[in-house]
């Protein structure tokens, strides 16, 4: 039996299953568990993500100055490595960003004007989002050019590190990538391809998109260099990565779908690939692979997609 999963876009309204392991209600070592202030605080902006449904204006948040302390601190430490560390696609979409955005580190920026850039530049558009989605959920949305973004930033004591995804690990790792075209594409593509899928194969896409989107490397010019979000949103693992002491791999989709990894700390291995038309290429191959009764096609102009 084919499991559910939404048409049209307006069904991302039914996405929202969270996974609750890592938020600072349920995880001891999170480190606002402890904050209720942090805690009430995060109550506030989660029901701005409950409340929202598909078409609504996304939601503002006024930042704190503690809040917004946090954010400078995160990217002053991050935008001084960039240059020599992060691919092309990325520097170009954050210079982008910071010039007709209102990136910087002075604020935070808001989900409703990130949302507008990007559709006009990739056709991504964003809604918020309370917290860890399942995979399922996360990546369903993916096939409608939509990425769901936490709203709330990590706690105060410990801004180069948090357990599950904020707005530095969205605004900063993810979103200059999803102002790149082909990137922009790829993610799509990983996407439609979980659509119905089992739970097996929801679970290899998963590792791949955590190997690509959220840890990836690439060659460049004879070098190597990271576009993950989960590298480009963390200073200490960003450094490690590209440090020559962890294990790389070549991308290779049947390999890497199968690869264990860790949501602990720093990865063990990375995956490069030779560039980004590479991943797709090889990406569209293993997808075609995957065995589901119908394919889809995903329409742009109804924003829904074709079963057949
Ligand atoms: N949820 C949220 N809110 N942000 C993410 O980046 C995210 C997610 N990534 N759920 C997903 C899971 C990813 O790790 C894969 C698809 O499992
Ligand atoms: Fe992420």
């Amino acid at each position: 039996k084919v499991p559910w999963f939404p048409r049209q876009i307006k069904d991302l309204d039914r996405c929202n299953m969270l996974i609750t392991k890592f938020d600072p209600d349920m995880d001891h070592d999170h480190p606002g568990y402890n904050d209720p202030e942090y805690r009430k605080r995060r109550t506030v902006i989660s029901e701005l993500a409950f409340r929202y449904k598909q078409g609504d204006p996304l939601p503002m948040v006024e930042y704190t100055a503690e809040e917004i302390s946090t954010w400078r601190q995160v990217y002053q430490q991050l935008r001084s490595i960039y240059p020599s560390l992060a691919c092309k696609q990325f520097l170009d979409g954050l210079q982008q960003l910071e010039k007709e955005c209102g990136y910087g580190e002075d604020r935070i920026p808001q989900l409703r004007e990130v949302s507008a850039f990007l559709k006009e530049r990739t056709g991504f558009q964003l809604r918020p989002v309370a917290g860890l989605l399942s995979a399922r959920d996360f990546l369903a949305s993916l096939a409608f050019r939509v990425f769901q973004c936490t709203q709330y930033i990590r706690h105060s004591s410990a801004p180069m590190h948090s357990p599950e995804p904020d707005c530095c690990h969205e605004l900063l790792g993810h979103i200059p990538m999803l102002a790149d075209k082909e990137f922009a594409q790829f993610s799509q593509e990983i996407g439609l391809a979980s659509l119905g899928a089992s739970d097996e194969d929801i679970e290899k896409l998963s590792t791949l998109y955590w190997f690509t989107v959220e840890f990836g490397l690439c060659k460049q010019n004879g070098a190597v260099k990271a576009y993950g979000a989960g590298l480009l949103s963390s200073y200490g693992e960003l450094v490690y990565a590209l440090s020559n002491e962890p294990e790389y791999k070549p991308f290779a989709p049947e390999e890497t779908a199968v690869q264990p990894y860790q949501d602990q700390t720093y990865q063990p291995v990375y995956f490069v690939s030779e560039s980004f038309e590479d991943a797709k290429m090889k990406l569209r191959k293993y997808s075609a692979n995957i065995k589901r009764p119908f394919t889809v096609r995903y329409d742009p102009f109804t924003c829904s997609v074709e079963v057949l």
